[in-house]
């Protein structure tokens, strides 16, 4: 009697381990669908690559502080954008020797930005203090 109990017990189980199996192949037809949705992400992220790169200027950022252009000399590439700001107490300009640029007088704390439309080397002072000298470099 114990035996035949022990037995049906174990037949049971034994249908239910076979039961479970259906259920655990159903899954295996999900991974269609995050297919599909992995498909539509790496999409996205080549539009937005694409995007970025037509857009390609940078900008570039000059101190004026201890009555110096730091960098003293920039190279940039032909459309980027330089901006200066005077960190001194004492008031500067960023004016360029061919008159390409003139900041005017920058307080403390102002800047000025210019963007460079063309190849070449440009040559600036400060009117206040003709010694302080800077070069910007544009390359195409
Ligand atoms: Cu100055």
């Amino acid at each position: 009697m114990v035996l035949f109990v022990l037995l049906t017990t174990i037949i049971m189980a034994g249908c239910v381990q076979d039961s479970e199996q259906p259920a655990q192949e159903t899954d295996i037809t999900t991974p269609e669908n995050t297919d599909e949705v992995t498909a539509e992400d790496d999409e996205d992220e080549m539009d937005i690559t694409n995007n970025v790169d037509e857009t390609l200027s940078k900008d570039h950022e000059v101190l004026i502080e201890d009555f110096k252009f730091k960098p003293t000399k920039l190279q940039i590439s032909v459309g980027d954008t330089v901006t200066w700001i005077n960190m001194d107490s004492a008031a500067h300009t960023a004016t360029s020797n061919d008159e390409e640029f003139d900041s005017g007088s920058l307080s403390k704390g102002e800047s000025f930005s210019f963007t460079f439309a063309e190849v070449g080397t440009f040559d600036y002072i400060c009117t206040f203090h003709p010694y302080m000298e800077g070069k910007i470099i544009t390359e195409a």
